[in-house]
């Protein structure tokens, strides 16, 4: 197997199973080693907790991604999820244009979901997501924020038209290939469609009935393990919605279990499967 290195840039949140606490054992699983650079650190993350703490880690990356360049360190892709601070942006794109980026970024804009912003968000948030959009090898939003993206009204279930409509603003405003999230064709099922700017493909799936915190972090780290080990984005977005509606099915029910998603146990069929899918 090839040697691969992502560097994942999101928050720690010490708590809670969201961002790089996901992101490092996903991609590790899946036989990529992982750098990472975080942008904040929080006790836990910011929904369902009240009082968590919240440090902001900006000031130390530049120095961080100066050694990293004095040292010729480099990366295949850079994957980011939740940023914390419009700051960061500039810093992910003076990366993702160095010779530190040897690959594609690919961006979760991770900052909101049914229709809000995650708190302590505005924006002027988004507007800096947009610059990181521009530049976005592979996009991967869900609804609300590929609304806010577009500064048009949030849709909770999207016709054809309007699908089309947000598929073509979001290639407008730069990113490659869109893979958009939250798309249900029929009642009951939820999925993705997939856009590059001539073809739109659809992965349709059933839809469970409960939500939990971090499982946007665990489609997005699933699918940045899964593509950058060889699948297609129609391949690796089957895999990771997959992987993670199991491990929703894997949490259901464990009401002790309210913060994230129980897909641990799961990591030990991951490479199979990305195995098994590249043989396919
Ligand atoms: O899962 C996204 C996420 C990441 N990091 C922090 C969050 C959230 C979602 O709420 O609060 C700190």
């Amino acid at each position: 197997m090839k040697n691969l290195r992502v560097l994942s840039i999101q928050d720690v949140s010490c708590y809670g199973q969201c961002s790089l606490t996901v992101a490092l054992p996903i991609l590790s699983s899946v036989g990529i080693e992982t750098v990472i650079l975080p942008t904040a650190i929080l006790s836990t993350h910011t929904a369902g907790f009240k009082g968590f703490t919240f440090r902001d880690l900006k000031g130390d990356l530049p120095a961080i991604v100066a050694h990293w360049k004095k040292e010729g360190i480099q990366v295949d892709a850079v994957y980011t999820g939740y940023l914390g601070h419009e700051d960061d942006v500039k810093i992910v794109l003076d990366i993702a244009s160095s010779p530190i980026n040897k690959g594609p970024l690919i961006v979760d804009p991770a900052f909101g979901d049914n229709g809000v912003l995650y708190g302590g968000f505005d924006l002027a948030y988004v507007a800096s997501m947009r610059d990181l959009v521009a530049k976005a090898d592979i996009l991967l939003p869900n609804l609300t924020e590929a609304c806010f993206l577009l500064d048009i009204p949030y849709v909770a279930k999207p016709d054809e038209k309007q699908i089309d409509g947000i598929l073509r603003g979001l290639s407008a405003l730069g990113a490659k290939t869109i893979v958009l999230k939250g798309i249900g064709a029929k009642e009951g099922e939820t999925g993705l469609v997939i856009y590059d700017g001539k073809e739109k493909l659809y992965y349709s799936h059933r839809r469970i009935d409960q939500d939990f915190h971090g499982t946007g972090d665990v489609f997005a780290s699933s699918f940045v393990g899964a593509y950058m080990r060889g699948l297609t984005p129609l391949e690796a977005g089957k895999l990771a919605a997959d992987f993670t509606c199991e491990a929703i099915l894997n949490t259901k029910g464990d009401e002790s279990h309210t913060y994230g998603v129980k897909f641990e146990p799961l990591l030990f069929d991951l490479e199979s499967k990305v195995r098994l899918a590249l043989k396919a």
